[in-house]
């Protein structure tokens, strides 16, 4: 019996096979700009991101909790956990047992964000633990800090503390940079709702809080760094963050733009669906152009540091199925295409991704009324790696995650790929070594993709990614089909190229 998630790798005769030889020809429909090398691929491209609150639980992210261990090494050898979500503004440092709480703002209720009632403690234990972690796994880490219900006191003994345990990655350690609030841009309806507080809330006051923050911490921490805004949607703020840092100090402390990214939801939207995420949206190259511009101001590298394809913890059967390990393998290498220097997935325990949206995850309800089990799902029903009894596994959108990851350290080679009418892309890279990898993502559910017909062109795949059908339960990435190709079939991608 197979695994219903497997990853297959079988040793290759390489002395009896075709190697993969491609030949430019300008009818092939593919045009491959050598000449033109575009951003390397970080080797710590692929990430996670997950619930801050997770660290109430410091036995969770701890080097004792091996399932999960193992489970970030299958999915990356390197890669980049992000902490934050909307718990991050509602958790506080707790160095002692009897550490209080900062007051909380007064807030209203809202159905859908955290209730106003959630709080939490993040102690010492939990960042020695998640230190611990990240040794294990060969990952490095974003950390949250809140800046929703904090005092810029207590961020600065947090950070210190963080600081001091993880250490910053630009001396060996574990911390790439630190990322104060998590879609501030959202706080307008929460936390920071002008009709409690009086004050407008927009970009100039999220930056003035969030500067006091930062200089607070930079005081005890001299060398730390930073990423924002983490907004959620609001494109104007990520042009804001480069306009009105670009002549501050503070501009030598700041190590990412960041942004968030879903395709769109919440899960009762019946727009959700298969074909919505594999349909190529748009705001990603528009969303990029104006992070990238802002980036540039700032001399600094850019993240997507939390998305997925549903908001509100996923839809069944869109979020959960292999067709979302299409949509994840091509986003990441859009993504990398464009030069960003990471991509963090959203997930983790369902308890904790209920809790970020006030308590219950919706997709249980879409489950209930087909009368089918929510227990038998991935929860949050996006997560990249699931809990399942006592069990982690990694999910079908984990599959197109790893697809992306075998770009990790390649030179992007530029593109011009026209696949007619089937609904498909193609991604080129160079390796280390000066070995070609070509990329065809099929996400067309009917139609086959021809692959360009040139006499030298020897379609032999490396990496095949597929799955009996869109909606399955169940992804493989497997490197035994040594079969010349002449089409992608629908809903599959395919690797051309040597990695080892
Ligand atoms: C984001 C929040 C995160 C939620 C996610 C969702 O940062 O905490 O879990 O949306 O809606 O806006 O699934």
């Amino acid at each position: 019996m197979m695994n219903r998630r497997q990853f297959v790798l079988t040793a290759a005769a390489a002395a009896t096979l075709p190697r993969f030889t491609f030949a430019q020809a300008s009818a092939s429909g593919l045009i491959l700009h050598t000449d033109k090398p575009g951003a390397i691929v970080p080797n710590n491209f692929v990430g996670l991101s997950y619930e801050t609150q997770q660290l109430s639980e410091p036995e969770y992210f701890s080097a004792a909790n091996t399932g999960l261990v193992a489970q970030f090494k299958a999915l990356a050898p390197h890669g980049v956990l992000r902490l934050g979500g909307n718990t991050s503004d509602y958790g506080y440092w707790k160095p002692t047992p009897t550490s209080t709480p900062p007051p909380r703002p007064k807030r209203d209720y809202k159905i859908g964000d955290p209730p106003p009632d959630l709080y939490y403690g993040v102690t010492p234990e939990a960042v020695k633990n998640l230190r611990a972690f990240l040794d294990a796994t060969g990952w490095t880490c974003l950390y949250g800090i809140n800046l929703g219900t904090n005092t810029p006191a207590l961020a600065a003994d947090e950070a210190a503390f963080v600081y001091k345990t993880l250490g910053g990655t630009s001396e060996g350690g574990k911390l790439e940079y630190l990322q104060v609030g998590n879609e501030a841009d959202r706080f307008a309806t929460t936390i920071r709702d002008p009709k409690l507080t009086g004050h407008p809330w927009n970009a100039d006051a999220f930056l003035a809080e969030w500067l006091t923050f930062a200089n607070a911490i930079i005081a005890r921490v001299p060398n730390a760094k930073f990423g924002l805004p983490d907004v959620a949607s609001n494109a104007e703020w990520i042009t804001a963050v480069g306009d009105r840092l670009k002549d501050n100090p503070i501009r030598s402390h700041v190590a990412g733009i960041s942004h968030h990214y879903y395709i769109g939801g919440p899960p009762s939207n019946p727009a959700m669906t298969i074909q919505k995420i594999l349909t190529t949206d748009p705001r990603v190259r528009k969303d990029a152009a104006l992070v990238m511009a802002s980036a540039d101001k700032l001399h600094t590298q850019y993240r997507m540091t939390e998305g997925n394809t549903c908001f509100r913890g996923g839809k069944p059967g869109v979020s959960d199925v292999f067709a979302a390990a299409l949509w994840s393998a091509d986003y990441m290498l859009t993504l990398a295409s464009l030069g960003y220097a990471g991509v963090n997935l959203h997930g983790g325990d369902g308890q904790m991704v209920a809790n970020s949206l006030g308590g219950k995850l919706p997709g249980d309800e879409l489950v209930l009324a087909e009368h089918g089990d929510p227990t038998t799902h991935p929860h949050p029903y996006y997560t990249p790696i699931a809990h399942i009894g006592d069990e982690y596994l990694l999910e079908p959108v984990a599959y197109g995650m790893k697809f992306a990851g075998l770009f990790a350290g390649s030179t992007i080679v530029p593109v011009d790929f026209n696949p007619g009418a089937v609904n498909a892309t193609a991604y080129a890279a160079k390796r280390p070594d000066g070995n070609l990898l070509v990329a065809f993502i099929n996400k067309d559910l009917t139609q086959p993709l021809p692959l360009p017909a040139t006499p030298q062109s020897n379609w032999v795949p490396s990496y095949v990614l597929s799955a009996s059908s869109p909606n399955a339960r169940e992804a493989t990435l497997t490197d035994t089909n040594r079969t010349r190709l002449t089409a992608i079939p629908p809903a599959t991608a395919v690797l051309f190229g040597q990695i080892r």
